[in-house]
């Protein structure tokens, strides 16, 4: 898809379009309700910030550039994920928040290919003092559940005229760990797993960022994407997390990060004052996509942020 010039008239104006935008709105209004009647408390999102996600060590994502801007003599990162905030925000304030939280990522241009990666994107990120791996399956198994039968009571007709014949997933879904996918499919196991898959899977155990809690005896990761069917692929990322002050700080001079950038959430940790908690971040287009059965991430947005390609708005 040519996505270099965009004929904003063409684009907004299409039914296709108006389809697409009601559906995610029926999608979001489902997903914000259920973490309210669920406790949640809503944080409004920051974009600015000396702290960000590293997005390292990671095989998911490619960064081409890191944006940093100067604000009053101080230099700050665009936000790349909210992890650390909400970490912080679970640890001293509400034990359960979610934030439909903007990111800039600048992936590299080469990815404008995978039909699958935005360079601003949102995601609905939340954190849950003191919760496991299992008790973040199943509040997103069944989030995304209801979100996908409200879809299909209340936007049947744009349904319809998208040709999306959508299933109501099943659930718990299966959980398959990182390593056995790899031994099975190899290298390209996310794309064949979801390819493979009629409901959403959760795979566990991906070694990455510092913040997910790693088991130092087993080596067993206690993290997880959720990769959705039809081909879809990766929707979702999160983890248990690391909580403690020694072995947070050796990890993160294992990866080469910098201390200073982590240094508030180093000295909660260090106070003993860093609850543990779980969590994850659902990309709010990529699930839109699925929902709407799209070929390319870019259809999702009214003003497409594809990898390489700046349009006029
Ligand atoms: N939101 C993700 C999480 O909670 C982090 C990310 O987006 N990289 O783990």
């Amino acid at each position: 898809m040519d996505m270099q010039v965009v004929n904003l008239t063409d684009r907004l104006g299409n039914s296709k379009m108006m389809s697409i935008l009601r559906i995610q709105t029926c999608l979001l209004k489902s997903m914000v309700d259920y973490l309210l009647s669920r406790g949640f408390v809503w944080i409004l999102p920051i974009m600015l910030a000396k702290s960000t996600d590293p997005l390292w060590p990671d095989p998911s994502y490619s960064i081409e550039k890191r944006v940093e801007v100067e604000i009053y003599g101080v230099k700050v990162k665009t936000m790349q994920s909210m992890i650390v905030h909400k970490r912080v925000l679970v640890s001293l304030g509400p034990e359960k928040i979610f934030i439909l939280s903007p990111n800039i990522r600048i992936e590299n241009r080469d990815r404008h290919a995978t039909g699958r990666h935005l360079y601003e994107f949102t995601q609905l990120d939340l954190e849950v003092a003191y919760a496991k791996m299992n008790d973040i399956f199943r509040l997103f198994e069944e989030m995304i559940k209801k979100a996908v039968e409200d879809v299909k009571k209340e936007r049947r007709e744009d349904l319809e005229l998208l040709e999306r014949d959508l299933k109501i997933p099943s659930t718990p879904f299966r959980v398959y760990k990182r390593g056995e996918l790899e031994e099975k499919y190899g290298a390209n196991w996310e794309e064949i797993i979801s390819i493979e898959s009629v409901d959403p899977v959760w795979v566990t155990d991906i070694p990455r960022q510092f913040y997910d809690y790693e088991d130092l005896e087993t080596g067993e990761w206690r993290n997880y994407d959720l990769i959705l069917p039809e081909g879809h692929g990766e929707v979702l990322s999160g983890g248990e997390r690391e909580y403690e002050y020694e072995k947070m700080l050796a990890k993160i001079r294992r990866d080469n990060l910098n201390i200073e950038d982590f240094k508030a959430i180093l000295e909660l940790a260090r106070r003993g004052l860093l609850r543990p908690s779980a969590g994850a971040g659902l990309g709010v287009e990529r699930f839109v996509k699925y929902v709407c059965g799209l070929k390319h991430i870019g259809e999702v947005q009214p003003f497409p942020r594809i990898p390489g390609q700046v349009i006029d708005l």
